[in-house]
């Protein structure tokens, strides 16, 4: 997407990842989904604003909770609900589900069940990028929990000695998995203590998504152009539990946040700029809500992998 970014298509980026989500909210109870499912809701902004920065070519590491990276980078949902379904037809062949999804042809190099994880990931994949001269960037999504892990640490300390064309991003969303981050975060702040590594480091409105494109867009433009690593601490709000289904065992220990909506939020800037807001949303919400449910209906119809395809693709 371009340096002004179209607000129609974000807005539709957002509804599209939130019918996504809620869809796996309603087949969960249902026991539809093998495994566990961590969901995005109220997270939009955050991946949209800043997939909708990115180029072709730039590279994406993601997180135990990253379907809203993937849709916003353009990996479709039929290839991703058939992966969480367990699907052969899934993006990863129906072996990875939602904790191991990956897109080469998108440069998605996946979400990943390790907590910080794709973090370092995100740091060599820039190097190699910078060395091969590609001209792409990489961009590593992360949570607040993350953000206490020291691989986070190394991966800046190494990117701000190479000058890696990386981009960190830290999604607070106020909760590692049931403590609230500011319980477990010493510090002013994440991106305050990024920023003592020696790189710009900004924290943003998450749940704005206008803002959090133009940050993003700024930090790929400075990687792109040799400025180095940048880190933007994107502040959000997570609807749903670490997982669904907690509350099964998890005693309560959140307030509501559904007022903090990135999807309102747009739609309100673009009904004050004088269009038809609401009339948008809804068309939007209707074309993908048909389109996740068709993407459903065609996964639901595919087999499982054969049982020989769990020793192919196997490295280690
Ligand atoms: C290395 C590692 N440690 C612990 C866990 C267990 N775990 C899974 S998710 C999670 C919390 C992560 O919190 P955060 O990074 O804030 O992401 P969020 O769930 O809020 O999106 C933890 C501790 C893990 N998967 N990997």
């Amino acid at each position: 997407m371009s340096a002004a970014p179209d607000h129609a298509e974000l807005l539709d980026a957002m509804v599209q990842v939130r019918q996504f989500e809620e869809l796996l909210a309603e087949l969960f109870p249902r026991g539809e989904l093998p495994g566990v499912v961590h969901l995005s809701i109220g997270q939009e902004g955050v991946a949209v604003g800043v997939c909708s920065a990115m180029g072709p070519d730039d590279w994406l590491t993601s997180t135990h909770r990253g379907h809203h990276h993937l849709l916003a980078r353009g990996v479709p949902a039929e290839g991703m609900l058939a992966e969480i379904l367990g699907r052969a037809t899934g993006v990863s062949g129906g072996k990875g589900g939602s904790m191991h999804m990956a897109d080469a042809s998108r440069h998605v190099v996946g979400t990943n069940g390790i907590v910080g994880g794709g973090i370092p990931h995100a740091v060599g994949l820039a190097v190699a990028a910078r060395t091969l001269g590609t001209g792409a960037c990489a961009v590593a999504f992360f949570g607040d929990g993350a953000a206490n892990q020291g691989v986070l640490f190394e991966s800046l300390n190494l990117a701000v000695l190479w000058q890696a064309p990386a981009i960190f991003v830290c999604e607070n969303n106020g909760y590692t998995e049931f403590t609230p981050t500011d319980a477990v975060t010493s510090g002013e702040s994440i991106a305050a203590r990024a920023a003592s590594f020696g790189l710009p480091a900004r924290a943003v409105d998450g749940d704005d998504v206008a803002e959090v494109h133009e940050a993003a867009r700024q930090a790929i433009e400075q990687a792109r152009s040799g400025g180095g690593p940048s880190f933007i601490e994107s502040r959000t709000h997570r609807w749903r539990g670490h997982h669904e289904g907690e509350e099964s065992y998890a005693r309560p220990y959140r307030e509501p946040v559904e007022s903090q909506d990135p999807i309102d939020r747009l739609e309100g800037a673009l009904a004050d700029a004088g269009f038809e807001a609401r009339a948008l949303r809804e068309l939007l919400e209707g074309e993908e809500k048909a389109l996740v449910e068709r993407a459903l209906t065609a996964a639901q119809a595919e087999p499982e992998p054969p049982i020989h395809r769990a020793f192919e693709d196997v490295f280690a």
